[in-house]
């Protein structure tokens, strides 16, 4: 079943250079691109956008870290959209659950500095691309 989602380049990955290595292997993994914007993120988006994690202790800095520099946000559609971005991200923690081979896995050490956003599921996928391309169809 095709899919959408909601993918962020965080600003470590922008700032490091690692922008063209990371949609490199989002192409060649068969995703297609349906929408692709370099974004300043306002502390009110930024929010939004990790509205679940509101309450959690590293939200602050959270918040600090996606304002800290532009992103890179886009629409990728495919059969399992969302699993295979997020196979292609791997785990959170890009030492102790990303394997080498992932996006985290190869080029993170730190979670809050884990380079990528997947939208984690259907509902998170409409919601989010609706934040961050209004005028994107549904
Ligand atoms: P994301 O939402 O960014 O795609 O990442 P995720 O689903 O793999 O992880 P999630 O639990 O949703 O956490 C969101 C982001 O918050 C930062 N984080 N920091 N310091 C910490 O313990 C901690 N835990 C999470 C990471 O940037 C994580 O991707
Ligand atoms: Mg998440």
């Amino acid at each position: 079943m095709t899919e959408q989602t909601l993918v962020l380049i965080k600003p470590d990955g922008v700032s490091r250079g690692l922008t063209g290595e990371i949609l490199a292997r989002i192409e060649r993994k068969g995703l297609t691109f349906q929408a692709l914007e370099l974004k300043n993120v306002s502390a009110e988006l930024a929010a939004e956008h990790y509205a679940e994690h509101a309450e959690r202790p590293f939200f602050g800095s959270l918040i600090e870290f996606i304002t800290s520099g532009p992103v890179v946000a886009a629409v990728l559609e495919g059969p399992r959209a969302i699993a295979a971005f997020r196979q292609l991200a791997g785990g959170t923690d890009p030492v102790e659950k990303a394997v080498p081979g992932t996006i985290r896995g190869d080029f993170g050490l730190e979670t809050q500095f884990n380079l990528v956003h997947g939208s984690d599921s259907p509902e998170s996928a409409k919601r989010e691309i609706a934040l961050w391309f209004p005028e994107f169809p549904v």
